[in-house]
């Protein structure tokens, strides 16, 4: 009799749902460093598609890498996707993150297989998009100023107060915008406009695509951002215009990596291969994340203006996102323009 009854208990524990870790899937820790509806849409995607369960945080790429210098010695994350591609260099060259060699590369444009050639396959591009000016179009025209075009609009005195930027210390997108005018102008004459554009920052934010948000609240006149994110709040009702730099601009490679010691190594090459496919690209756009995918495949969002029709720079990946340089660069910023009185 009582080993009937335990015969039908086991049959009962067997019926009952088991959680999803324990599922067929595995599990999956993500560093995630696009917009929150993207990094939410690609985690449930992956869930739906493997059984996995996705453990996803977001952050943007200058405190991601931040984390995961942290981590080093006992690494919690599996990828980290995302986020600007210097700081996927970054975080190759200081051992951070793995080789791995998609069959997916071949179906990837150029310079997202060149930022895996050069990182000796421990990123791999997934996006591509251009910085820029932003400005908000009411408060412009309520202050009477003209639209700012051209890097050396932003540093004319009428705009003091005006600007705003985030932080190249904690801030991939300020570094990319910092190495951009040093590419477009020169280091000496790059600094001299960093100090005259100091005298019109309001703000130096924490993150890359703050500055975007305020001005959309019109609580900054204008931005310095990508300007897919000033096209994403544009496309929500915000009353901003974008400008791509008249002088030349420079641009980000956003990118994939695999981390170093990760716990779950199989579910991480999985989400790579997936995440580099068109299908998977292509969805971006339906939450409102403009960048150029990838894939060449896949299509570049409408809502976006080409970068084909840009000024860009020949933007040298290698050599702005070697630690020694960046640093520099960053220490230069902070003692010759960060410390300076407003
Ligand atoms: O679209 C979001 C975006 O601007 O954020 C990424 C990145 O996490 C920005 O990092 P920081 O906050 O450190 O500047 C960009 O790659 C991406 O284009």
């Amino acid at each position: 009799m009582l080993r009937a009854i335990a015969f039908v208990l086991l049959l009962a524990l067997a019926a009952l749902p088991r959680p999803a870790a324990a599922q067929s899937g595995g599990e999956l820790v993500v560093y995630c460093s696009v917009l929150n509806d993207w990094c939410l849409m690609m985690t449930q995607g992956f869930e739906k598609k493997t059984g996995a369960k996705v453990t996803m945080t977001q952050k943007g790429s200058g405190e991601t890498i931040a984390q995961l210098r942290a981590e080093a010695a006992n690494p919690k994350a599996d990828i980290f996707y995302g986020g600007v591609g210097d700081q996927h260099l970054e975080a190759a060259e200081a051992g951070l993150t793995v080789e791995y060699k998609s069959p997916l590369l071949a179906e990837l444009h150029p310079w997202a297989r060149k930022q895996a050639e050069d990182s000796k396959y421990k990123t791999v591009g997934i996006y591509a998009g251009a910085l820029g000016i932003v400005w908000n179009t009411e408060q412009l025209a309520k202050k009477n100023l003209p639209e700012p075009k051209c890097w050396a609009d932003v540093i004319r005195p009428e705009f003091k107060n005006e600007v705003q930027m985030s932080n190249p210390s904690s801030s991939g997108t300020a570094y990319v915008a910092l190495a951009t005018l040093v590419q477009v102008m020169g280091e000496e004459p790059a600094f001299a406009y960093l100090k005259k554009l100091h005298a019109n920052i309001n703000q130096y934010t924490r993150s890359g695509p703050a500055p975007v948000r305020n001005a959309a609240l019109g609580e900054t006149t204008v931005g310095i951002n990508f300007l897919h994110d000033a096209v994403a709040e544009a496309a929500t009702g915000a009353k901003l215009k974008i400008a791509a730099p008249c002088e030349g601009t420079g641009y980000e490679i956003g990118s994939m990596s695999i981390v170093k010691g990760g716990k779950n190594p199989d579910n991480a090459r999985k989400w790579y291969d997936w995440a580099l496919t068109a299908e998977v690209q292509n969805q971006a756009k339906t939450v409102k994340s403009y960048q150029v995918p990838s894939n060449m495949k896949a299509s570049a969002p409408e809502a976006m203006p080409r970068m084909a029709d840009m000024k860009l720079i020949d933007f040298d990946h290698v050599k702005y996102s070697a630690t020694a340089e960046r640093k520099r660069i960053i220490a230069r910023w902070e003692k010759e323009v960060g410390s300076l009185p407003k």
